[in-house]
């Protein structure tokens, strides 16, 4: 088999980190790793399959020649500055940062969705990774959409503080360590307020519509995947004091009517998705059972009592793993196969 030349870059973060463990889960044909971050991380060893890789400064090398796919998650500013500096070197970069997502020359991919979408990496060298929340949403959404087209989605989030980084998670251990020990209260620095014991409709920046840039890249984002401009999408993105795993509730409107039966028959068949929904054992997806899963779990499916053609549905999944690993993990893989 074709093995490939590999990078992660931001390797030692939250993302980074993961991207590593799932290459090796997944036994992603690698020939060679090379992992990239910032001065801070200079000397740093990372395992991968029983070697320890040392991390590379990112900006010291003269060219990325050789490398054949770089999996990137150092944040947005990172990814507009060395992404092209990569193309530009016959590199394929699978970005996971918002930078590229909404560049019409760039595929925005969950392979679950729109596979077929990898095939416009040409155009820049650059496929994005869409959003953790809208991920998730869209796989859950498009088996529902293929019986009937969606007129409207209304979406609020539940969103874990791994979402933020690996000093997003410390800020959430040391509060809550905090509380318990009756101490005071370290001050917020990742997040604007406490998040232990408490939850904040604010991820990301304001925009001048009032809402966020995390809910705003929901509806953008959505569109874009799911190849429906016209489908009408409205978000509200809380952060909730949970380490792993993203919860939404989701209401849709549908064309046609589907009933909450044909909706988890649908569901059910489709790769990639697990039904848990029988409220009456107490069963429904949880994000402490998603957290290390690769699957979108949805479950509380019921008609929209309020309309003709509407359903509500609970949908978790593992925010770092399908959020982001998994689902860039996915599209090199769609690489390797198909195209490289
Ligand atoms: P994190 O834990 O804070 O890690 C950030 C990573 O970026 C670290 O490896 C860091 O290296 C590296 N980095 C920061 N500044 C750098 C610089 N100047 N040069 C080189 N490397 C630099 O954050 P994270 O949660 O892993 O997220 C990283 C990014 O991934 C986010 O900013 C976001 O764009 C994206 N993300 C996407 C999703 C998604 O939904 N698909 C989810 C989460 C995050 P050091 O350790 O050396 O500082
Ligand atoms: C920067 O949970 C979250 O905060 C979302 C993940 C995230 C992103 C993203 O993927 O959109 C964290 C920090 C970004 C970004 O804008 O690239």
């Amino acid at each position: 088999m074709k093995e490939f030349n590999v990078a992660v870059v931001g390797a030692t973060g939250a993302v980074g980190r993961m991207m590593i463990k799932v290459l090796e889960e997944r036994n992603f044909p690698v020939k060679n790793l090379r992992l990239f971050a910032s001065e801070r991380s200079r000397g740093v060893k990372i395992p991968f399959r029983g070697e320890e890789i040392e991390v590379e400064v990112l900006g010291e090398q003269e060219s990325y020649q050789g490398l054949d796919i770089a999996l990137f998650s150092a944040g947005a500013s990172r990814s507009l500055e060395f992404a092209p500096k990569f193309a530009a070197d016959g590199v394929v970069v699978v970005d996971n940062s918002s930078a590229w997502r909404m560049d019409p020359e760039v595929p925005l991919v969950v392979p679950e969705v729109n596979p077929h979408a990898v095939a416009d990496y040409k155009k820049k060298g650059i496929i994005a990774n869409p959003n953790c929340s809208t991920i998730q949403m869209v796989v859950a959404l498009k088996p529902l959409y293929d019986y009937s087209r969606i007129k409207r989605i209304v979406v609020s989030t539940y969103q874990a503080v791994s979402g933020a980084g690996q000093k997003a998670i410390e800020e959430l251990i040391a509060q809550t360590k905090a509380w318990c020990a009756g101490e005071e209260m370290p001050a917020p620095k990742v997040f604007p307020h406490q998040i232990a014991f408490n939850c904040l409709p604010h991820i990301d920046v304001f925009l001048e519509n009032g809402y966020t840039k995390e809910e705003m890249k929901m509806v953008n984002e959505t569109k874009k995947i799911m190849e429906d401009e016209d489908i009408g999408v409205t978000a509200t993105t809380v952060r909730v004091p949970v380490f792993y795993g993203h919860a939404e509730a989701v209401n849709i409107e549908t064309e046609k009517k589907i009933t909450a039966e044909k909706a988890r028959e649908l569901l059910s068949s489709f790769p990639g998705i697990v039904v848990i929904d029988a409220p009456e054992e107490k069963k429904y997806p949880l994000q402490i059972e998603a957290a290390g899963r690769d699957e979108v779990f949805v479950g509380r499916i019921r008609e929209d009592e309020s309309i003709d053609c509407g359903l509500n549905l609970w949908v978790v999944a593992d925010n770092l793993r399908k959020g982001a690993a998994t689902n860039a993990v996915q599209i090199a893989e769609l690489l390797a196969e198909k195209y490289l």
